[in-house]
């Protein structure tokens, strides 16, 4: 059975006021196409959440946020919880992206405490996982990812479906990814894991990839079994390029 896939654009930190054009645009795009047969979301910087979303109104595109705190008010200065990116129109959140597990000394622990509070507020986590160049040389890269899955997860998701990022860290923003080969061997590996945890919706869980996709390699990778979607980063920031992805799908 052919889950509908989850094409989401990961602007990281770009994007002022005049990147909102490429909403719109992606807006148009979506429009004129008609029928697209997968989810499209947009994560932009949180300062332009709110504008973006209702630049989105009225189209299939939703949009999300790249991170949230693990609890919902407080003393956190710099921070934004989860209800906030609700309240600012994000239907989705990023949690665990490698770079925040590198820049600010994410564990899967916080990741978990991040995607339960996802959830609580009414949000669904994307939850990355991915392993470094090291480990992938060293032939650890199944376990690691094991670890992450096992570790990053919340007990339950409800009635939220279960989303999972898999991207190589080696693989981000360099223009280099696995060949299909091994997305297709880690892919399944993570299925496993989360149909014995989590029975049906493990099965129904969507697990995208991530790292340097591409309209020259979407199409390939988003036929490969068990990819369910995509998270793109680089390739998300122009409309066009991104709509190649999208319906790629
Ligand atoms: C991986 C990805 C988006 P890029 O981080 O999350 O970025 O497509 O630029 O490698």
């Amino acid at each position: 059975e052919r889950l509908r896939p989850l094409i989401a654009g990961n602007w990281k930190m770009n994007g002022t006021s005049a990147a909102l054009e490429q909403i719109a645009r992606l807006k148009t795009l979506l429009g004129e196409a008609g029928n697209i047969d997968s989810d499209v979301l947009v994560c932009p910087p949180a300062t332009l959440l709110e504008r973006a979303s209702q630049r989105a109104q009225g189209s299939a595109l939703r949009i999300g946020g790249q991170d949230c705190h693990a609890n919902p008010s407080g003393a956190h200065t710099g921070d934004v919880s989860a209800s906030m990116l609700l309240d600012a129109g994000a239907s989705h959140v990023i949690v665990g992206h490698s770079e925040r597990r590198a820049d600010h000394g994410e564990t899967s622990e916080t990741v978990r405490a991040k995607a339960a509070a996802a959830l609580a507020a009414g949000l669904v986590p994307i939850i990355c996982v991915g392993e470094t160049e090291a480990e992938r040389l060293a032939g650890t890269a199944n376990q690691v990812v094991g670890e992450q899955v096992k570790f990053s997860l919340p007990e339950t998701f409800g009635e939220t479906p279960i989303i999972v990022a898999y991207e190589p860290v080696w693989a981000i923003g360099t223009g280099r990814t696995p060949t299909i080969d091994d997305i297709a061997q880690m892919h399944a590996h993570m299925r496993q894991l989360l149909v014995a945890r989590f029975g049906k919706a493990g099965e129904a869980a969507l697990l995208l990839y991530g790292g340097s996709v591409k309209p020259s390699n979407a199409e390939e990778i988003l036929r490969t079994p068990n990819v369910n979607g995509a998270l793109v980063g680089g390739a998300s920031l122009l409309a066009d390029d991104f709509f190649s992805i999208i319906v790629a799908a």
